[in-house]
């Protein structure tokens, strides 16, 4: 939103007008320390846990899990409504030795497990999982970087690691994240667009790409709007995961965060920590908050930059339908069946490179009022259903199932009421879907 009448006060609110979230980095060591607790409770709307939920902190030994510290972090987060990044599954570092020293076949047990076992302690809580972290080489060759899963599995190792999170929790985001994949040149940047490509074109699961965004002090590459878009089309949300900017000039954070709000399904800016003094690089005071957690030049740079607004994201609440006037039926119509009965028919209401909006319109049409609704349809497997509004999501078999909320069973007869969804998909919506409707 333009202007400053309606500016909003923190980052979290400001990034949220168009659709977005900003997060940080926390450690649950600090969340104890009030001036640290309160900064980021108040400004902040979405978490990544900086260390607890590496391998070496919930697989210390094998299948031995502890999640304390990160529960700690995600108990936070959920009782200040936060989105929370889930960071990250499969990594070289901060690798317990005992990976490094077992057998391909092993490893991929151990692996899958690992990802089961992670995915299954936070399912349902988790927006975006950094599935596999790092796993191309810096440099000229746009390949793979050498790490135990590289090096005892080979290349197929990544699309393994989603295949089974994917199994794990269909309802987050799959990411894949890596730093110095900004600039759109850079041989890494291609071998990890290449990659995404592919596993696109090949169906496998895919639904982010999480650029770090680690910068020096003059901040992102020229061309990092592009490298943004070009990922986007196709088919993927894009995030700014780890941004941090040595010295943390304002001109490079509002460039960065411009970057972002330029492209739709640039869906949010998470910073790598809090305040300066517990920076990973705090040498460089790279951060929005000082070490006594003042506002910096960045700050207020960032926070104007994103009330300033950009591309606007599908919607993250549910848009308000207007209420819907029941038609007049025709007089060509046949008299109603008696009792309840419903019809369901499709519309598609927007759409985007890599994803639509749907409108279902659910009419009673028998001659007793709905008390209960549920729609079905057989959606095409590389178009993932993101959100629902005016229904609940589930399956049925292989069909996806949409049943009334509490506020929209009953419907009287003629009169009709909708919900709406949106779906991930490198394709364009189909424009009519067959779709059927049962009155339970
Ligand atoms: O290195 C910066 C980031 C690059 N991308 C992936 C991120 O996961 C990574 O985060 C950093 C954390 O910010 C550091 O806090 O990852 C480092 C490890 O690779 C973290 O440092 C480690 C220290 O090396 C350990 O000695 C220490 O025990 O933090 C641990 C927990 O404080």
């Amino acid at each position: 939103m333009a202007g400053t009448a309606h500016a909003a006060g923190t980052l979290g609110a400001a990034a949220a007008s168009s659709g977005r979230y900003f997060g940080a980095a926390v450690a649950a060591s600090h969340l104890g320390e009030s001036a640290y607790a309160s900064t980021f409770d108040t400004e902040f709307n979405a978490v990544t846990p900086e260390n607890e939920m590496k391998w070496d902190a919930t697989e210390p030994s094998r299948g031995s899990f502890s999640f304390g510290s990160a529960d700690q972090i995600v108990s936070n987060a959920q009782a200040h409504g936060m989105k929370i990044r889930g960071h990250t599954l499969v990594w070289h570092s901060q690798l317990p030795s005992w990976v490094g020293n077992l057998s391909a076949s092993d490893l991929q047990s151990a692996m899958d497990n690992h990802i089961t076992q992670v995915m299954t302690h936070f399912k349902g809580k988790i927006y975006a999982w950094d599935v596999v972290n790092e796993a191309f080489a810096d440099g000229a060759s746009g390949q793979h970087r050498s790490s135990p899963f590289q090096d005892k599995l080979g290349n197929g190792f990544i699309e393994h690691a989603f295949r089974t999170a994917r199994s794990v929790d269909p309802d987050a985001k799959l990411c894949y994240n890596d730093y110095n994949i900004e600039n759109w040149t850079d041989a890494k940047t291609q071998g990890v667009y290449n990659m995404v490509k592919d596993f696109k074109s090949r169906g496998v699961p895919i639904d982010c790409v999480g650029f770090q965004s680690h910068f020096g002090s003059s901040g992102p590459p020229a061309g990092f709007a592009t490298t943004l878009a070009n990922f986007a089309s196709l088919g993927v949300d894009v995030q700014l995961t780890e941004l941090d900017i040595a010295q943390a000039p304002a001109s490079a954070y509002t460039s960065t965060v411009q970057a972002c709000l330029s492209v739709a399904r640039c869906t949010g800016i998470t910073v790598w920590g809090v305040t300066d003094k517990y920076s990973w690089r705090s040498g460089d005071t790279p951060l929005l908050f000082d070490g006594n957690y003042g506002k910096k030049a960045a700050y207020t740079a960032v926070l104007n930059a994103l009330n300033a607004g950009g591309a606007t994201t599908p919607p993250t609440t549910p848009p308000t339908s207007p209420p819907t006037t029941p038609p007049t039926t025709p007089p060509t119509t046949p008299p109603p069946t008696s009792g309840p009965v419903c019809a369901a028919s499709y519309a598609v209401t927007n759409s985007w490179a890599g994803g639509y909006q749907i409108e279902v319109t659910v009419k009673s049409t028998g001659t007793a009022a709905l008390s209960a609704w549920t729609v079905l349809w057989n959606q095409p497997a590389d178009q993932t259903v993101s959100q629902m509004w005016n229904a609940v999501q589930g399956t049925n078999g292989s069909l996806t199932t949409a049943h009334n909320t509490s506020y929209n069973g009953s419907v009287a007869p003629g009169a009709s009421t909708t919900f709406g969804y949106l779906a991930n998909s490198a394709d364009a919506p189909a424009s009519t879907l067959p779709m059927s409707c049962t009155i339970s």
